[in-house]
Formats: structure tokens, sequence, C-alpha cells
């Protein structure tokens, strides 16, 4: 694999559509704070948090960033930067704080959403909206397990997506339902080191069945999602006009060993279950990949007739959060009843001894430019659906102990670096037919980095969290960003317009 050109290439200039998208993402629960401000309802993450020896660094998320309070400045940061996009999340409990179908709605959640929509309008920001990145409301689970209980749980996420529609659809324009439903069944019901923590893997003395209920989780993720786009398309899609669709993770899988067929096969394998599971029944055949059906035999969920014509076709674009890429070896013992990987193994240098890229500061994550090129072939060849980068990004070494008061910039090479590559491989991919509309830099601040506390900084700018007012310093990849932008996006007129007022 070898990398593609840097974005900053000359022949990267103008390679993108004047309506590009780009801008940074965030997550409610990471960067709210205000965990029970206003009326608002305990969420699993909220309760799991204060649980000991569940977060890293001993953190709960009660003020995070306290982008809750701080909105306002959070905005013109946003400006200043240059962004015509940005991605953040809904926290259900502050919308609705018990959760549930017949549960009041809490006006100020409400209010606070439609302000932050408002002040991103007024300064020509676009929103993306995300309904649900992992912060169920408690009293869904206390009441019925959350997701476990597919008949209920669908009913009050419908009602819950209607609340949204009806109260910002106004406005809002680009909704994801689901962010990484496959993270959020694998981490909270497999491994179970996110909430609600259910896992029964060896040496764990928790509640769960790590064997069945992540594909029965994941399962009502996907019939749920269906359900919301649904009711958008034919309630408010005629008025509002928006699009809707689904966000999925995603790593590229490469074989250990190119020259073994079994190998190859593998790292195919390693790609239908982790990325294939959630995207072939909704951009590809309607039902879940056939290896994953062999492995797995019947505690994989079958899909109804009426649920598989609810879900295929059921997301106006491919939402992709991708960070890194892994070496695949086949395993030539059966798959273990809790695997949900497609019987692999995953390695950091592959035969040859190469390593799958430069290391950040995070143990899963290294720099991989021409396996996510790689990886945006794959799901454009395999499903022709319109893509949407939601989530792309890294940590830094070293981030941790930088000195606000140093009077120096944060000069982080690793991460400019590391957005030449990935966005270079966006140029690259639409050079060659990939349609590709958006990218969103994970993340804005850094953040809460759920089960790692405060010890992740992914953020554009850095925050001093030992500060009251959780102060942010721009690094400098966050306006190196603006400028790889403004030299991949065309230029036309009209748009060109409204590009340069947000510079
Ligand atoms: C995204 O998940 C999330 O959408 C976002 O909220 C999050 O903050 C961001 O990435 C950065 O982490 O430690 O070996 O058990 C990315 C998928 C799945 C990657 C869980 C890390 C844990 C690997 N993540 N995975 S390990």
């Amino acid at each position: 694999m070898k990398d593609p050109p840097i974005a900053s290439s000359p022949e990267n200039a103008s390679v993108l559509r004047p309506d590009f998208h780009w801008g940074f993402a965030t997550a409610a629960a990471q960067v709210e704070g205000a965990w029970n401000a206003d009326g608002k309802g305990e969420s699993i993450w909220d309760k799991f948090s204060r649980i000991p020896g569940k977060i890293i660094d001993g953190s709960t998320n009660a003020d995070a960033t306290r982008a809750y309070d701080l909105y306002k400045a959070d905005v013109q940061l946003l400006k200043k930067l240059g962004v015509n996009s940005y991605r953040f999340s809904l926290a259900w409990s502050r919308i609705i704080p018990l959760g549930g179908k017949d549960d009041p709605v809490n006006e100020a959640g409400l209010n606070y959403y439609s302000n932050l929509v408002d002040e991103l309008l007024a300064n020509d920001i676009t929103s993306f909206v995300t309904l649900f990145h992992w912060d169920t409301p408690q009293a869904l689970e206390d009441r019925y397990g959350g997701m476990l209980d597919q008949a209920r749980y669908i009913a009050d996420f419908e009602r819950y997506a209607r609340v949204c529609f009806t109260a910002l659809g106004d406005r809002v324009k680009h909704w994801i339902t689901y962010n990484e439903p496959g993270v959020y069944t694998l981490a909270g019901y497999a491994a179970g080191v996110h909430a609600p923590g259910r896992s029964s893997l060896p040496g764990r003395d928790d509640p769960g069945d790590s064997s069945t209920e992540p594909f029965i989780v994941a399962h009502t993720e996907l019939v749920s999602h269906a359900h919301a786009v649904k009711i958008y398309r034919e309630e408010f899609k005629p008025t509002q006009k928006g699009v809707i669709g689904i966000t999925l993770h995603g790593n590229f899988s490469a074989p250990w060993d190119e020259d073994d067929p079994k190998d190859v096969e593998a790292a195919e394998r390693a790609l239908q279950f982790e990325i294939g599971w959630f995207a072939d029944p909704v951009y590809g055949s309607g039902d879940y990949p056939a290896c994953m059906r062999e492995q797995l035999g019947d505690r994989l969920p079958h899909f109804t007739p009426e649920e598989k014509a609810l879900v295929q076709g059921s997301s106006d674009f491919y939402g992709m959060n991708s960070y890194t890429t892994l070496y695949v070896r086949h395993r030539d013992q059966p798959a273990d009843i809790n695997d949900h990987k497609g019987n692999i193994t995953s390695h950091d240098t592959n035969k040859a001894g190469v390593s799958r890229g430069a290391e950040s500061a995070t143990a899963w994550l290294r720099s991989n430019p021409a396996g996510f090129l790689s990886l945006l072939h794959w799901i454009w060849n395999r499903y022709h659906t319109p893509i949407y980068i939601t989530e792309n990004g890294t940590t830094a070494k070293g981030e941790e102990d930088w000195d606000p008061t140093s009077g120096f910039w944060l000069d982080d090479t690793f991460r400019q670096d590391f957005f030449e590559g990935y966005i270079g491989a966006v140029a690259d991919a639409v050079r060659n037919g990939v349609d590709i509309r958006s990218y969103f830099a994970w993340t804005f601040t850094d953040n809460w980095e759920w089960a790692a506390g405060f010890t992740d900084r992914f953020g554009g700018s850095w925050v001093d969290f030992e500060s009251s007012e959780k102060t942010r310093y721009p690094k400098k990849s966050a306006f190196e960003l603006g400028r790889i932008f403004e030299h991949l996006i065309r230029k036309e007129a009209g748009v060109e317009a409204r590009w340069c007022s947000v510079q």
C-alpha cells in the first residue's frame, strides 16, 4: 500500500465540490457537561462514569468542556477556524429526561439545541445533527433494559426522533440517526468497557452475554434507525427537505501475509464483520453478510420481511467514521463463542515487519492514509452511496504535557501530517470517482473521551481542564485544516461568496 499525494499537493487543487462540507465533530456526552442542569435526566454514561474503575483517570463527564454553558464562544471559535459545518449530537435525556414515549419533554433542553442551531446559522455554519451518540437515558435502561427490548425501545426512539425533527427540522437539514452502532454494541455489550457495561467475557463479574446481546442490540439499532428514517421521510422531508442517514465506524483491514489466500480472505471477512454487519442490511443485500450467518448461526437475529423492507435503502448517505488500519491474520481454530470479528487476530506489523503506521498517543490508533484510501474504495465499490466522512482524526504524543503559559503555539506536527495524509486520500478517491461530500475532523476541542477520560486529546484546540472556564487554545492543525480545504474546495459563483463569508 502506497500513501497518496498529501492534501496540499498541487494536483489536488479544487478537486472537491463547491458545496463540500467541512468542520469539526463532537458528541453531547463528551463536551456538554451540565449533566443534570435545567431538567436534564441521567444518561447511562452519567451513571457509568461514576462507577469506580470504569474510567481510566477516575473522571466523570459531569463538566466535560462545559460546552453547554460556553456554546456561544465555541461558535465564535468555529467561525475563526473557517469551518462551513459543525457536527454535534443531541442528548436524549436533556430533551426527554426519562426517555419514554409518554414521558414529558424538557423545553429547556430543546431550547439549548435550538439556540445552538440558531447561533451556528447566524455565523453561516451548517448543522449536522446526530440523534444518538451512545447516551441512552438511564430510565430506559432501568425500565426494560434499553435496546435489549426491541419493541419497547423502538417506540421510545421513534417518539424522541419525532420531537427532534419537529423542533429543529426547520433549520437542520442533515440528520444522523446513530453514531457507530457497532461500537455502542461491542464496547457496551461484548467487552463491557463502555456503558451500559454488560459482558460475560472470562474474568468479568457483570451481567450480560457477550455471545448474544451485541447482535440483539445491533438489530435494535438498525430497525429503530429505519423507523426514524421512515418517519422523517414521510412526515418531515416533504416540507423540511433534508437528508437523513446513519454513521458507521470502520477500520481498514489488510492481510498480514498478502501471499496467503487465507489471510486475504480473513481481511475481507474482518471488513464484513466490522462494517458489513451494519452496512449490508442498509446499503447492500438487505441482510447480514453470509460469513456472519455462517459463523454465528441463529445467535445473529433474522430480519422479518417487514424489517428488511424497512432497513434496506434507509440511508440517504454513507456516514463514515474511520481512524486506522490493522493487519489481519486468519486463525486455524474454530471461532470462540464470544468472537465478533470473524475469527481473526489483528496485528501492529505485517509478516514483513512493516508497521501499520506512525504511532499516535493512543494504542489502537496509528496513521495510515493508504489504508484509509483503500477503505474509501471498498465502501464505494460495495455500496455505491455518497459518503459523508463524519469523523476522522488523531491524538499526538506529548500533548498532555503542553504548557499553555509557555508563550508558544501548540505546533502539532503529527496531527498536521495525519490530516495532510488522510485528506490527501479523500482528494485522491474523489479524483478517482468516489463521491465524497463532507469531512469532519474528530474533534473540535480536547474532550472527555469515554473510558479514556481526559487522557486522550483528539482536539483541534487544547483544553485546560484544570481551569474553571476550560480554556481552549487552538492547535496549529486546526488552522491548517482551513488552509487545506481552501485549496481543495472548488469555488463557484454564489458558493464562493458564502465560503468567503466564514473566513
Ligand atoms: C469514535 O469511535 C467515537 O465516535 C468518538 O465518540 C470517540 O471519541 C472517537 O472515536 C475517538 O475515540 O481501546 O483497544 O479497546 C471510534 C471507535 C471504538 C475506537 C473503541 C477505539 C477502543 C479500542 N473506537 N475503540 S481499545
